[in-house]
């Protein structure tokens, strides 16, 4: 079992560690017990992050983008030689079961080497210009300070979604990580640390959104903000960087669904939605938390799913033998709890779980029962409402008409999934189903990191992180006209 060295972490600003004097404790929610102290940082350390990233990011602009990446590339094998450290340090933080764990640093050490790769990509165009002896291109070019954002449910992926783009094409990175799962964020520092990235390029800073996140949104040197987290504060980051026209890059909720159709494999729709719906136990904004189903497959469907269901192992997600691992803390239980209760109330019927388990030695941890309603309507607010718990709610349709309506329904837009054997089905699912990921005869989550990640609708803002796409929220675009007719010429005008 691998240990942290620290008993308080400290914020990292212009490559030095930093001690602050308010902290709190981070529990392990599999026990309850306290793993390490965390700063609780105030305006003052932002200011001082921004203030050191704004000094670096001059120089590392002027850095040639492959060398760059050569940190990123250093970086990405550190990380691989580090990843089982990483992967238990993760679960005793976050919870997600080893495996879950051992994928997720994965994803980052996938990220580190493509977005490596774009150091010798980092595309722009050359075109035509209009006139004789006119060159015209357009070049990508860094903004500057990036303002980084990032939830503890996925705590060190999504921070390499962010940050190794924004490093790799020339910016300098405020990062305020999740206070739930600070050891991720405090690894990785220490990693580029490691892999010499120079001083400043890189800051962490912890704490609380109120203190850090609100100064680091408001800070007039930091130009992007880029933010996975909730629905509520998502608009409000929007809100304020709308008021200083700062660019924000947003990635918020989900309600996923899986469509399974009348001719769908049934035993492999049971298996995408165990592992989509239970999964990091219902904590991903890729989660499914509705099953859209055929009538006709419908009572099959519950039978087999709930036998399922019975078989998985809830517990200490350090034990290889365990499939679902404790909720965050108490407060996402009893936001669990309440989803529970208005169930109820709106007529759900509830198949199995419901409650949090509180028995021998589940008492200490956060730990819910995998949870089944049936016979929910689509209006209902289960079916509308991101629950991030493993609660699941099937909804019978008709057609498959009736299935893409009801899987549009929602607010949100992440991702979605059919499972059907028919391929004009397929093709028009999709085409008509309308969330940023579409998955055929798999569940809705496993998205991987060189295509774009985002939502339609309430889930975002028309950004994506990932992919190539993830660029253009940490570049502008320079368009750059070099006349050598030696003449001046006049575009739209002297075309003659
Ligand atoms: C998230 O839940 O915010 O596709 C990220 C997936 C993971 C990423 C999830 N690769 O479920």
């Amino acid at each position: 079992m691998v240990k942290l060295e620290a008993e308080k972490l400290r914020n990292f600003i212009n490559g030095e560690w930093q001690d602050v004097a308010r902290t709190t404790a981070v529990l392990n929610p599999a026990t309850g017990e306290e793993i390490v102290q965390v700063p609780l940082s105030s305006g003052e350390q932002v200011d001082k992050a921004v203030f050191a990233a704004k000094n670096a990011q001059k120089e590392w602009a002027l850095v040639p983008a492959p060398q760059r990446a050569e940190v990123l590339y250093r970086v990405g094998y550190l990380m691989k030689e580090r990843k089982e450290r990483l992967s238990q340090l993760l679960t005793s933080e976050n919870g997600k079961v080893i495996e879950e764990a051992r994928g997720e640093v994965q994803e980052g050490i996938d990220m580190a080497f493509y977005m490596a790769g774009e150091g010798r990509r980092l595309f722009g165009q050359t075109t035509p210009a209009e006139l004789k002896d006119k060159f015209a291109m357009s070049q990508r070019v860094p903004v500057g300070v990036i303002g980084i954002i990032t939830p503890w449910n996925f705590p060190i992926a999504i921070a390499t979604w962010k940050s190794f783009p924004a490093i790799v094409s020339g910016n300098a990175v405020v990062w305020k990580p999740a206070t739930e799962t600070p050891i991720m964020a405090f690894e990785l520092a220490k990693i580029f640390e490691e892999a010499g990235l120079p001083k400043g390029v890189l800051n962490v800073v912890f704490g609380s959104g109120n203190e850090v996140g609100n100064a680091l949104v408001n800070h007039e040197k930091v130009q992007v903000i880029s933010f996975t987290g909730s629905n509520d504060v998502g608009r409000e980051i929007a809100a304020a960087c709308g008021r200083q026209l700062k660019k924000v890059s947003l990635e918020m909720g989900g309600k996923n669904a899986v469509i399974v159709m009348d001719d769908a494999d049934i035993d492999l729709a049971v298996e995408g939605i165990l592992w989509s719906a239970f999964g990091t136990s219902g904590q991903r904004c890729t989660a499914c938390s509705r099953v859209i189903i055929h009538e006709k497959v419908k009572a099959t469907l519950e039978t087999r799913l709930l036998a399922k269901m019975e078989e998985l192992t809830i517990g200490n997600g350090l034990d290889e033998t365990i499939k679902v691992g404790p909720i965050i803390n108490d407060r996402g239980i009893a936001k669990i709890e309440e989803y529970i209760q208005i169930g109820k109330k709106e007529g759900a019927k509830l198949l199995a779980g419901g409650h949090a388990l509180t028995e021998g030695a589940k008492q200490d941890g956060n730990y819910f029962a995998p949870t089944l309603f049936t016979d929910v309507s689509s209006t209902m607010r289960i079916a509308q409402e991101e629950i991030f718990g493993p609660v699941v709610s099937l909804i019978p349709v008709k057609s498959f008409e009736e299935a893409v309506e009801v899987n549009n329904s929602v607010s949100f837009g992440l991702s979605s999934s059919i499972f059907t054997n028919d391929v004009n089905r397929v093709f028009r699912a999709q085409r008509d189903l309308d969330t940023g990921i579409v998955y055929v005869n798999a569940g809705t989550t496993g998205a991987e990191i060189h295509l774009p990640f985002g939502g339609t609708k309430g889930t975002g803002n028309g950004h994506r992180d990932s992919g190539v796409q993830a660029l253009d929220v940490f570049t502008e675009w320079k368009a750059i006209y070099v006349d050598y007719s030696g003449k001046l010429q006049r575009a739209q005008i002297d075309i003659d």
